[in-house]
């Protein structure tokens, strides 16, 4: 993705908070209030308590050892420590094809719209898709999926509405073997990360995708909204700790004002942010990019 994109992307974030923080990376000498207000915007910023408090340290460090006195020579530091500090994506997957890939989240995050636009980038990498609609909780659900499945001419496996989701899975894995899928994508309804049944029938559809395909699921992600802050941290905390997960999708984006919490939750969670969400269609998606997303905050050329 070009430069221009992650600064539109990042516009409404980097107005919101980061736009405070042009200013302190200005011509601002090194006060006491000066530190303070540092602080306080990048916590605004929804950077994170730990990585506010891991940021601050440093930075006085390195202003002292160099005898820094003026905001603007901060930047370049600033800009350093935070691609420092987020996770590369590094997973070697030893077995299929088929992948299975599980989108799990909480309500409304983006997950059946993140699956059509995963789905149309492996069809790009020439590879055979199939889609399953998991979301058996709500009818609209599997037409949501369905609709998505026609448009992109992938085969999407349903079943009825108010049944089984591990039947689903169950269901979508033996197709995906026997149509020789190289990625089968699982769609999965939005779940409160504090609903202990509901975490339960997550792990019961990871269990029954094992069983029909040996390691499966070889990648679990989160998608998360990016409008929802700090309550993001919250949400990755639990789905990592109950279920497991690989990395991070990063939706919605473009109409956040909160794009920061990305930082936050793949800095303090060590979970890699693998795709960020721009959008509502089917390009809207692409792979994470930590120097830009963080050059996208911090406005840098
Ligand atoms: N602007 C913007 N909107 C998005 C993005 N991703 C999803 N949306 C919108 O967010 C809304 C919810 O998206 P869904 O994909 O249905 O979310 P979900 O997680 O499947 O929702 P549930 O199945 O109800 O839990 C839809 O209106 C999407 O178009 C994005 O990256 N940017
Ligand atoms: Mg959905």
């Amino acid at each position: 993705m070009q430069k221009q994109n992650w600064r539109d992307a990042l516009a409404q974030t980097r107005r919101a908070t980061f736009g405070r923080l042009a200013t302190l990376l200005g011509q601002t000498d090194l006060t006491d209030e000066y530190w303070d207000e540092l602080e306080s915007t990048l916590v605004q910023a929804d950077l994170g308590i730990q990585t506010v408090t891991y940021l601050l340290g440093e930075l006085q460090q390195i202003a002292s050892s160099e005898g820094i006195t003026c905001g603007s020579d901060l930047k370049d530091a600033l800009r350093r420590l935070l691609i420092e500090r987020i996770p590369k994506a590094e997973f070697a997957i030893d077995s299929g094809p088929p992948q299975v890939i599980v989108l799990v989240g909480v309500n409304g995050s983006g997950k059946t719209t993140i699956a059509a636009r995963l789905a149309r980038q492996y069809q790009l990498e020439n590879k055979k898709v199939i889609l399953a609609a998991a979301d058996t909780y709500r009818a609209a659900a599997g037409e949501q999926l369905e609709a998505w499945g026609k448009r992109l001419n992938v085969d999407v496996i349903h079943g009825q509405p108010g049944s089984d989701p591990g039947a689903v899975v169950y269901d979508a894995a033996q197709a995906a073997l026997a149509r020789n899928a190289d990625t089968l994508i699982i769609d999965t309804s939005g779940r409160m990360h504090t609903s202990h049944n509901l975490m339960a029938e997550l792990k019961k559809i990871c269990r029954v995708a094992g069983k029909v395909i040996p390691h499966a699921p070889h990648l679990t992600y989160l998608v998360l909204d990016a409008t929802t802050g700090q309550n993001g941290l919250s949400q990755a905390r639990a789905f990592a700790d109950q279920i497991g997960i690989q990395g991070i999708i990063l939706a919605k984006l473009d109409s956040s004002a909160r794009g920061g919490v990305g930082f936050a939750v793949t800095a303090e969670l060590n979970l890699p942010i693998i795709y960020v969400g721009l959008g509502e269609h089917l390009e809207d998606i692409a792979p994470f990019e930590p120097e830009a997303y963080v050059d996208g905050l911090l406005e840098v050329n």
